[in-house]
């Protein structure tokens, strides 16, 4: 249906047309408006939950509006579009960004301030979106920052969990997960119930020949889900682009239900019906770096690529373009191997629905996609047992193993005498039972496969991906370190380092573009300049002093060192070897006399992160740390020299407090383990120094920053499997050191003897898998010269300084360029209205 308004009547609609607001009165009167209508309420029972609905409620109009002006223009260029597919989006809160991003949070702040409230309250009303689990969310997160502020035409979409990761809440010292209904009144989203795709699961296939005679696949039968859609607008920093992030809910097709097995007295069916159906976008698998193989996790999987591709596939056919230059038109970035099933449903769409054939339609999909790997952990990388695709998706099962096939035999032309070279690659793992190995998948269908981080693409060219190397060619993989966008991370984290480095280089441009950051480096010896730095830092130290009292009752001094280590309990990141090397320093200070005491450097030892509900060693983990803060924060002895906090539920918001107020963070896993690591770079960009293995992006940043300012220690990559297999076949000594924290341990001065065994026996017992006693020794050294660097504070704001000047390479806005150049083949679309 044509839905255009006629020529005659465009003059109405341009006299009525919206305007967003521009001055505070502007602003104040759409918050009014926003109370009095939209919420129904008044002056008289407006709270600040009420206030923040109805400012986030007037940002919304305003980014709709350039939405609406963004997408039409880039429709009506028909210019090449980016769709990035990631299960994960960790948005964090949206009011503050918008405000930024669109230039207004100084209105806002005049106009709150008319109207009976601070901005800060106002901001701090709002729920995180939290529908991501770490790091893989928050860099989809930080794309669709840098893909708006630079203009590129570009969607992401993902799945509308109703509840996003869990809430983390500590009671006497375990991990205790409460669910994350977020919900209630989200602002920020914009359902489209008019934007529907069906969705098909089980069924079975039959062959029938078309008019020519020739045989197709039809898929029939089986059960639909429907997806709906819910937009949420991503404002670019001073630019009027706003992208879309498109989220996918379920629904059962019968509408709210079955009406039909209701009236015929089916009550109890038809619901089950609904339920089983949004079941699908019901709740983010809460694993990080870990998949577990569940059948709803495929469900969503399917679900959200299915509905994607319609999506996209119905933008394209709009211009009526030849399906050739889909491609041309089209790039499909795939974080991770989650959305890998796209690659087999668009080559679905084009051989079963629209006709075309086989090496036409593959040239088309391999065309079409890139995909990102994020770990070398062989328990993350996908697999799908073949009995399950076979029962949820028949018809991809069997163009999986069409793929497969012809995949295969190019190989076994190119080389003929080798035999196992085809089952090391085949997507198809030959055990029991089989299964689809999604990593080959996603190789096999994509033109661009990337690591992302130099020493993270080396390793999965010559590990887990070498044979696809020999068969590809090198040029099939490509690096893109990883990024962090610098108006989140910086200018809203950070607001007055933000501003004291706009007013040293003339202006905000630097926001845009990082690399001028490296400007700062005139300024080292600037003793006034050095002295704000100072300030800045001690305030952001306070400020986080004073939520840890408020949130943990404990009193830290803020000027001790603040020592932080926040991300995902994993045993690869390594927050034992954090904690055993805390408990060190606690029994090397209790062995002290007080006069020796008295010269020692007071420290606080901060934590954070959540465990996988399931991942038992990471909750021992969180309850050691605890543990060891409830001994340690107590004792007379020690008072201000050392502290031990864990900050509950960690997540985006948190970070925006904690990442601006450290001195030293922790990025120590074991070598070759993190991919990239991304809060490294928060932190330094935020002037804290980082103790670090040379592992992910650490090196690269020692290398922009250079080695005089930076901690690392540790084995390296290179080493790890040599000293893996003597602690297995060898002798296995434990670092002395060590095994005095493990006696302490054992002793019960942490209480818990038996809870904390299992953490000592995968050192002792079970061949240190993570190097931990290996890495000890070199850790518990370089903590010793971070001490002493410290006491330097003169040199200590020259390392941050010029570190924060050399960190323009990080910005996430670096990454897109790279990927828009070598990978998606797409240009900037700027506006200039
Ligand atoms: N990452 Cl495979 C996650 O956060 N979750 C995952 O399931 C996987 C990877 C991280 C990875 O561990 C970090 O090193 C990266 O910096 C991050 O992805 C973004 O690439």
């Amino acid at each position: 249906v044509e839905a255009s308004i006629p020529e005659p009547q465009r003059e109405a609609w341009k006299r009525s047309q919206t305007s967003a607001f521009k001055s505070s009165d502007e602003f104040e009167k759409e918050v009014v408006r926003h109370v009095e209508t939209s919420l129904a309420r008044s002056m008289f029972n407006c709270d600040e939950k009420a206030a923040y609905s109805a400012t986030s409620l007037a940002f919304r109009d305003h980014l709709i509006l350039d939405w609406n002006k963004t997408q039409q223009r880039q429709t009506y260029r028909d210019s090449k579009r980016v769709y990035y597919l990631s299960l994960e989006f960790l948005m964090g809160r949206a009011l503050d960004n918008a405000m930024l991003n669109v230039g207004l949070k100084d209105t806002a702040k005049a106009g709150l301030a008319d109207l009976g409230f601070r901005i800060e309250d106002i901001i701090g009303q709002e729920h995180d979106a939290a529908l991501g689990n770490g790091g893989l969310g928050r860099l989809a997160a930080c794309f669709l920052d840098s893909l708006a502020s630079l203009d590129f035409p570009a969607w992401g979409y993902g799945l509308r969990y109703r509840y996003g990761i869990f809430k983390q809440e500590i009671i006497d010292g375990y991990q205790v997960e409460v669910p994350d209904y977020w919900l209630d009144f989200n602002p920020w989203e914009f359902p489209r119930h008019d934007v529907t795709v069906d969705v098909q699961f089980f069924g079975s296939v039959k062959k029938v020949p078309n008019e020519q005679g020739k045989s197709v696949a039809v898929w029939e039968g089986g059960e639909i889900v429907v997806a709906v859609a819910y937009d949420v607008p991503i404002p670019g920093y001073d630019t009027p682009t706003t992208n879309n992030l498109r989220l996918w809910s379920s629904k059962a097709s019968g509408g709210e239900f079955d009406f039909q097995k209701f009236n015929s007295g089916d009550y109890e069916s038809s619901v089950a019906e609904q339920q089983r159906a949004e079941t699908i976008s019901n709740v983010l698998y809460p694993n990080d770096n870990l998949e577990r193989g569940k059948e709803l996790r495929l469900k969503q999987q399917y679900f959200w690529v299915a509905a994607s591709l319609y999506d996209i596939v119905r933008r394209f056919k709009k211009s009526k373009r030849a399906w050739r230059e889909f491609p041309e038109q089209v790039a499909i970035q795939l974080n991770d191997t989650h959305p890998t099933l796209a690659i087999v449903e668009l080559q679905r769409i084009l051989i079963d629905i629209e006709g075309l054939d086989w090496d036409l339609a593959w040239e088309i999909v391999t065309g079409t996609f890139g995909y990102t790997n994020h770990t070398v952990l062989p328990e993350a990388l996908e697999k799908w047992p073949v009995g399950l695709v076979q029962h949820l998706l028949p018809r991809h099962l069997q163009i999986i193993y069409d793929i497969n096939l012809f995949f295969l035999q190019s190989v076994e032309k190119q080389f003929p005498d080798d035999r196992d070279i085809l089952t090391r690659v085949s997507i198809i793992e030959e055990s029991q039972p089989k299964m689809v190995r999604m990593a080959h998948l996603a190789i096999v269908g994509s033109h661009k496969v990337n690591g992302v981080a130099e020493l993270h693409s080396d390793l999965i060219k010559t590990t887990i991906f070498k044979d696809f190397v020999e068969i590809y060619g090198p040029d099939r993989f490509t690096n893109v370190t990883n990024g962090i966008t610098p108006r989140r991370w910086l200018h809203q984290a950070n607001p007055r380092l933000s501003e004291l480095i706009a007013s040293k280089l003339g202006s905000h441009e630097f926001l845009k573009d990082l690399s001028q950051l490296n400007k700062l480096e005139l300024l080292v010896q600037d003793k006034e300049f050095k002295k704000e730095w100072a300030e800045i830092k001690f305030a952001n130290k306070v400020r986080l002093a004073k939520y840890i009292k408020e949130t943990t009752g404990v009193n830290v001094n803020p000027s001790a060192l603040f020592d932080v280590q926040v991300k995902r309990i994993h045993e690869y990141k390594r927050q034992q070897l954090n904690i055993f090397g805390v408990i060190h320093r606690y029994l090397t200070l209790k062995a002290m006399t007080p006069a020796e005491r008295k010269k020692q450097l007071p420290r606080v030892s901060i934590f954070g992160g959540k465990a996988a509900p399931g991942y038992w060693m990471a909750k021992q983990i969180i309850h050691l740390i605890n543990a060891v803060g409830s001994v340690v924060n107590n004792d007379e002895d020690i008072g201000d020299l050392l502290k031990v906090i864990f900050l509950e539920d960690y997540n985006v918001s948190k970070a925006e407090i904690i990442c601006p107020a450290s001195d030293i963070s922790e990025h120590i896993s074991t070598a070759g383990t993190e991919a990239s690591g991304t809060s490294n770079m928060k932190f330094v960009l935020n002037g804290g120094l980082i103790i670090g293995t040379c592992d992910g992006a650490n090196i690269e940043i020692t290398r922009e920053v250079g080695e005089n300012n930076i901690f690392l220690f540790g084995n390296l990559a290179e080493d790890v499997e040599d000293l893996r297999h003597a602690h297995t076949y060898g002798s296995h000594t434990i670092d002395p050191d060590l095994a005095k924290v493990f006696e302490e341990i054992q002793k019960g001065t942490f209480g818990s003897v038996h809870d904390f065994s299992a953490m000592i026996a995968a050192v002792k017992d079970h061949g240190d898998y993570y190097l931990v006693s290996d890495d000890f020794h070199s850790y518990i050294e370089t903590h010793t010269l971070v001490d002493e660097a410290y006491r330097n504070q003169e040199e200590w704001v020259v390392k941050s300084i010029t570190a924060v000047a050399r960190m323009g390479f990080f910005s996430s806005d670096r990454c897109i360029y790279e990927y828009a150049d070598g990978i998606w083949n797409v240009e900037p679309l700027p506006r200039r209205d």
